[in-house]
């Protein structure tokens, strides 16, 4: 029996801010920009200013996007000969977007996608543990601790140059100045609920 790759399936990137999640989306949709594929790229509108944009990673590296605040809107933008749909920073969308891109896949389309995988306290990030369930190949990056070096599994929100606070909002649009890329020991939150207490 000769074994094939059906057509159809779910990529997700994941990982802490500073882990190159954009950067690895945008090389892999350039790479199917080479092959001519028929390619359409989505992110959150964090505005109502454009409609359209490009995604950025940190290198510099950009593609045309198109901003939407529903998901559904994806829609507007594809049809049935688009072959490649790639989401970044999924996270910021509202969850019927694990349907939306289930149904896709389902039809035929390849579905890339990037991701926070843990918010600021290093919580999972709303829908993304179901997200991660449903896909067929996931991508788990790191960043490097600012602080040891070691690989950076975390993002740390930093507030008036203190770690912020467990129960202050998870949305804050940021970069450098409000975060840093840490490991799971060098990473702090301000009164943290104790959910388990151990033998030691
Ligand atoms: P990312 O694209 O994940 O950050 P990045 O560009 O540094 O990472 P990469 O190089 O891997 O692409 O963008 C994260 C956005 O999410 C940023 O605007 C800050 C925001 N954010 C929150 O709103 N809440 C949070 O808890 C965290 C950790 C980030
Ligand atoms: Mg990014």
């Amino acid at each position: 029996m000769v074994l094939k790759q059906k057509e159809g399936w779910i990529e997700v990137i994941c990982g802490p801010m500073f882990a190159g999640k954009t950067e690895e989306l945008l090389r892999r949709v350039k790479r199917l920009e080479y092959a001519k594929a028929n390619i359409v790229v989505f992110k959150p509108a964090m505005d109502d200013r454009y409609a359209t944009s490009e995604v950025v990673s940190h290198n510099h590296n950009r593609t045309q996007s198109y901003n939407i605040h529903d998901s559904k809107d994806i829609f507007k933008y594809i049809d049935k000969a688009t072959q490649v749909i790639a989401i970044d920073e999924i996270q910021f969308l509202d969850e019927s977007v694990l349907d939306i891109i289930d149904y896709l896949a389902d039809k035929g389309k390849r579905i890339i996608v990037s991701g926070l995988d843990t918010d600021f306290r290093a919580e999972p990030f709303s829908f993304m543990p179901r997200l991660i369930a449903k896909a067929e190949v996931v991508t788990k990056l790191t960043a490097v601790c600012v602080q040891c070096g070691a690989p950076a599994t975390r993002t740390q929100r930093i507030v008036d140059g203190k770690p912020a606070k467990y129960h202050d909002p998870i949305v804050l649009i940021g970069a450098s100045e409000s975060y840093e890329a840490r490991c799971r020991h060098c990473h702090k939150v301000y009164r943290k609920p104790k959910i388990f207490q151990g033998p030691f």
